[in-house]
């Protein structure tokens, strides 16, 4: 049975499941503890009426206000740490914070932590208060403590505080580890070691204390804090306590059918049993877009020790939302503020085995494939595994990664990163990258650092044999070969560039920098230095070029904004660059006159921008729209790999244009081979968001009244609800059904997402549109995906509004049919084809 539909849900055992201890949370910010000095204006009034008490007076509001000064720049500064209790036995009851236990261990922890603050004469002086949030099992004879410790201290002296702590953990004398980890010699009752301290996130303590409630058993945080409007409640903080090894569900409160409340810090802490890991995987997130609102924040802890962080979401994230943990805690965090409460999330846990699947292997077959532990989920923390390929001798390895997200990009790839010949990679590649060796022997390394993981790489391998490796091909320096169309194009298809190197020439539409490499002119001013000399960024007009207009306007080339709606290719020059009429070589219709489910067949040459996606071997399997004569443009969802089936790959798909009965080539039919194939990297095979590739041609086809572009629309370009739209295809004419052999066309209306989103159970995305008959009867179908909705716009040109992609089975009553939102990757387009 699918987890996902179990109907678990998770329902905290509040009055036990929370903790015992109270805290207070802190201000972050000095500033909003300050006094104002009310007492000024009655001074001044006094000093007006009676100069002598005036004086007096103003000399005792001097010394007052000098007081609150001195007193009111105190500032909480918070700390939360872990740290490991060597040569103590876990038992189950320090997972309840109202246990006996626990509550011993936390005290004698708690004197632990100051004696260790009082041999720091900065730490002895500010320090307020440590409180112990909970324990977990260490391991082997250990157990580890997570705890947060406040100091009031002089606003001027915070960083002293800062520093002090770290020397605090330096001084107790012993070997310090990577990233500032540290362990201390045993030295009192309690043998602790490995401590991690590090000041929490400021948007979690977003306010002073000034009361604390408590309301029967259950002990809430409430920190007030003095607005212009009064006092009022501004954070609840509530922390939930789940052992995962059954698995089960956790959701924000009030999901699905109310949104989550305002002003809370949430925290469910999640433990496996030893040697496990904790894995979380979220079905739904649904947040304010602004993260500095609302966020879901997960660490690799059970404390929010930023250093721990793996991932921090808000808005409705594009990729799926899977993580594991490296140990056996995981801690899930939920801030809100007090506007803008969205659904929330809906996630599952469970546990897993410690020994990551796949992580490292001798792999001795001459092709085979490897990933990053747990692919597609994000991969652990702090987590090395090793490949080592060894192929047939006298052959070559040459290792493909058909994903790549690994980090973060940078020039030394210093956090998580994959190593190929002691080369380092790191960051995503949309392209696909491709490693070779120099011998038959190749090592692969993967390592994760501590903090925010992705979703990692999967990779194929195959020998070759170097003598024969490129015929009639341009062979890389790293001895791969590519198409030598594919040299001075603007992109890396070797994987090291050296295919875009030393061009005299480059591509129409691409850059030549200064060192002579081609890139893209879609980058140039894109802020990131893709010559590698910088050439790409210099001159860059920033204010015309970072203009964006608002979401309803259209922008021209020269950064003005109009209000008119649909400005472009309406026949009248309506920027004064007359830029809305360039590139307008598209969607009108050479034929001038007059299987989709309910829909009707379509005349010759009605829909030139019709493609019939065809999978090597086995006939149509898609739809696509031309939008250039070297670009296509179909849904991601159809080009991704199934098992051993590797549609992903250019080399298994060819076009077919101009095509009219799919079975019957007529004389204006056009063939071609698929060069390149372009996924959206954040593609959602869950959610289906994100559903759109482009695929760039062998050649460029002969544009005709039979093969025309269709014209795309800018961002802000509008397609109300209720307006007529097209759907086109060869696809099944009933659910279940068979291919059809005419064109088949069909008459649907556009439908607004709230709409659509109330019959289809709230999964459209902001990348999705919905276009349908709501009675029934009409509708895209299997085989049609990939192809055009297509509107007619007033002055005849026609519109790519959206890409099909899903729906609930075919033409069902109440039911409507799904398509990727062009609009919303009209940038993605520019920026992967130029076009
Ligand atoms: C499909 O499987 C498909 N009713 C495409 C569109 C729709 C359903 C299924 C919309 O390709």
């Amino acid at each position: 049975m699918d987890p996902l539909e179990t109907g678990q849900k998770f329902s905290p055992r509040q009055d036990l499941d929370l903790d015992a201890t109270l805290q207070f949370l802190p201000t972050p910010d000095a500033k909003k503890l300050e006094k104002r000095p009310a007492h000024h204006r009655t001074l001044w009034v006094g000093a007006g009426l009676v100069a002598a008490a005036a004086a007096l007076s103003l000399l005792t509001g001097l010394l007052v206000w000098r007081f609150h000064l001195q007193r009111d720049v105190a500032v909480t500064r918070v700390y939360v740490g872990s740290m490991s209790i060597a040569n103590q036995h876990f038992l189950p009851a320090y997972e309840d914070p109202g246990s006996k236990p626990f509550v011993k261990m936390a005290a004698l922890f708690s004197q632990e932590l100051r004696v260790m603050y009082d041999t720091n004469a900065t730490l002895g002086k500010y320090f307020q208060r440590s409180s112990v949030e909970a324990f977990s099992n260490g391991g082997g004879n250990s157990v580890t403590a997570y705890y947060r410790s406040e100091f009031s201290v002089p606003a001027p002296q915070q960083a002293s505080v800062d520093v002090a702590i770290q020397s605090l953990q330096a001084s107790a004398g012993s070997q310090q580890s990577r990233q500032g980890r540290v362990l201390l010699k045993p030295q009192h009752a309690l043998n602790v070691d490995a401590v991690v301290t590090r000041a929490i996130d400021p948007r979690m303590t977003s306010s002073s204390l000034l009361g604390k409630i408590k309301k029967k058993n259950l002990i809430a945080f409430f920190v007030t804090t003095k607005t212009l409007k009064g006092t009022s409640i501004r954070e609840v903080k509530k922390s939930f306590n789940v052992h995962v090894r059954e698995g089960g569900v956790v959701q924000s409160p009030g999901f699905p059918d109310s949104s989550y409340p305002s002003n809370v810090y949430l925290q469910w802490r999640l433990r496996a049993d030893a040697a496990h890991r904790v894995r979380l995987d979220f079905q739904k997130l649904i947040l304010e877009d602004d993260c500095q609102h609302d966020f879901v924040k997960i660490y690799d802890s059970l404390a929010p020790i930023e250093q721990t962080a793996i991932a921090e979401h808000c808005g409705i994230p594009h990729r799926s939302l899977s993580f594991v943990s490296s140990g056996n805690v995981m801690l899930l965090t939920l801030v809100t503020n007090e506007e803008k409460n969205f659904p929330g999330f809906i996630a599952n846990f469970s546990q897993v085995s410690l020994a990551p699947p796949g992580c490292g292997e001798i792999l001795s077959g001459d092709v085979g494939v490897f990933s990053s532990p747990y692919f597609p989920s994000s991969y652990p923390p702090r987590t090395s595994c090793e490949w080592n390929i060894q192929v047939s001798k006298g052959k070559l390895v040459k290792v493909k990664f058909s994903k790549f997200y690994v980090g973060n990009d940078s020039n030394d790839c210093s956090g998580d990163y994959v190593e190929v010949n002691n080369r380092r990679l790191c960051g995503a590649k949309v392209e696909r990258t491709t490693v070779a060796s120099r011998s038959n022997l190749m090592t692969v390394k993967f390592n994760s650092d501590w903090s925010y993981v992705d979703q990692g790489f999967f990779a194929t391998y195959e020998a070759f044999i170097p003598t024969d490796s490129c015929p009639g091909r341009f062979r890389c320096t790293n001895d791969l070969c590519v198409d030598s169309r594919l040299r001075c194009d603007g992109v890396d298809d070797c994987g090291d560039a050296s295919d875009e190197e030393d061009c005299s020439t480059c591509a129409p539409n691409v850059f030549r920098c200064r060192n002579g490499r081609c890139v893209l002119r879609t980058t140039m001013c894109n802020g990131k230095d893709d010559c590698a000399d910088g050439s790409d960024e210099f001159k860059c007009e920033k204010s015309v070029a970072m203009t964006t207009c608002s979401g309803s306007s259209y922008r021209c080339r020269n950064g003005r904004c109009l209000d008119k709606i649909n400005p472009e290719c309406d026949g009248e020059d309506d920027c004064e660059d007359a830029s809305d009429e360039e590139a307008c070589q598209c969607g009108l219709r050479p034929y001038r006159s007059s299987r989709i489910v309910g829909g009707e067949a379509s005349q010759e040459g009605e829909w030139p921008w019709q493609v019939s996606l065809q999978l090597v071997g086995q006939g149509h399997a898609c739809g696509a729209s031309v939008l250039s004569s070297r670009w296509l443009l179909t849904a991601a969802h159809c080009v991704q790999d199934r098992g051993s089936v590797r549609h992903s790959q250019a080399d298994q798909w060819e076009a077919l244009l101009g095509q009219h009965v799919l079975s019957r080539a007529n004389e204006w039919t056009v063939r071609r081979k698929v060069m390149r194939l372009v996924a959206h990297r954040d593609f959602n095979q869950l959610t289906l968001d994100n559903d759109v590739a482009l695929m760039e041609l062998d050649s460029d086809v002969p544009l005709s009244q039979h093969i025309w572009p269709i014209c795309l629309p800018s961002p802000a370009y509008q397609f109300p609800a209720g307006q007529e739209a097209w759907i086109t295809g060869w696809g099944a004419s009933r659910e279940g059904g068979v291919a059809g052999s005419v064109l088949q066309k069909a008459k649907v209306r556009i439908i607004n997402s709230s709409v659509c989103n109330s019959v289809m159970n709230n999964e459209v995305t902001d990348g999705m549109m919905c276009a349908g008959v709501l009675k029934g009867g009409v509708d895209a179908c299997q085989g049609d995906s990939g192809g055009p909705l297509s509107v007619i716009s007033p002055s005849g040109r026609v519109f790519l509004a959206g890409v099909v992609s899903w729906g609930d089975g075919c033409a069902r009553r109440n039911k409507l049919g799904i398509y990727t939102r062009v609009t919303r990757y009209r940038s993605w387009i520019k920026e992967h084809s130029g076009v």
